[in-house]
């Protein structure tokens, strides 16, 4: 047998901070991660109960076997676990991804009380869907598909100063090329969101799925001009001393 070979995340981690929505096709195909999302492997769980959403994005509590079941259903109840943040369901599953990648968020050297915990599982049968949204905090996130498959409508932060889901004047007027984007998402794909650019999603079949959100050196300016705009003087401080404080490492740590 010939001696494994660690994964290289460094090939992939420009791509997850470009400027522009998109998927990776494959790209997480060797992600440790990748290979526990299936339904055999999460029904080890299923007996722990969770919160999804029903059809009309009302909190249900249920058990997490109840969500699988949605996979398969010939008409599922619609409902979709969106809101599992994986640190509490099975912090196991996080480090099993690139470690290159879980550093991407610099937010991450916050002290443990401050630290955003900004990774969740995603579990929903077909017909399930996310609404129209900016992601939290005007961060950055990828998500890769273990099983099903995803169709994403994207708008940009022009688009979603108009919608005033961004407060005005946090993009950069003019500079987005494309105003609207979509794409199909297929198992092992990778699908990166830039900060500020509107989506929704919608699963056209069952899905399982990881996502994390992040701030590091391709999104610090935008994020800080959020809180500015806000007038939120703490988050905008906060987000600056972190910037400073990785400036000093001069680019020895992920997120480069
Ligand atoms: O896959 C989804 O339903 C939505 C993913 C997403 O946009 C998010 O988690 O912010
Ligand atoms: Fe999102």
């Amino acid at each position: 047998m010939s001696p494994a070979v660690a994964y290289d995340a460094s090939a992939v981690l420009d791509r997850l901070c470009g400027p522009t929505p998109t998927v990776l096709r494959g790209a997480g195909l060797e992600w440790p991660v990748y290979r526990e999302l299936r339904e055999a492997r999460l029904r080890e769980s299923a007996d722990r109960p969770v919160t999804a959403e029903d059809p009309e994005r009302r909190p249900v509590n249920v058990r997490f076997g109840e969500v699988l079941d949605e996979l398969r259903a010939e008409r599922p109840r619609g409902l979709y676990l969106r809101n599992q943040r994986l640190s509490e369901f099975d912090p196991t599953l996080w480090n099993l991804v690139p470690r290159a990648v879980r550093r991407l968020n610099w937010l991450l050297a916050l002290p443990a009380g401050e630290r955003p915990d900004w990774a969740w599982l995603m579990v929903g049968g077909a017909g399930t869907s996310s609404p129209m949204h900016v992601d939290t905090m005007a961060s950055a996130a990828w998500n890769l598909l273990g099983s099903g498959r995803k169709k994403w409508s994207f708008h940009s932060p022009e688009r979603s100063e108009e919608w005033r889901l961004l407060p005005p004047g946090v993009g950069v007027r003019g500079s987005y090329e494309v105003r609207s984007i979509e794409l199909v998402q297929e198992p092992g794909d990778i699908v990166v969101t830039p900060s500020g650019w509107a989506h929704e999603v919608h699963n056209v079949s069952g899905t399982i799925s990881v996502t994390a959100n992040f701030v590091n050196r391709s999104n610090l300016g935008f994020a800080r001009r959020y809180f500015e705009v806000l007038g939120d003087t703490a988050n905008h401080e906060a987000l600056g001393a972190v910037g400073a404080a990785f400036d000093r490492l001069d680019g020895e740590c992920a997120g480069r």
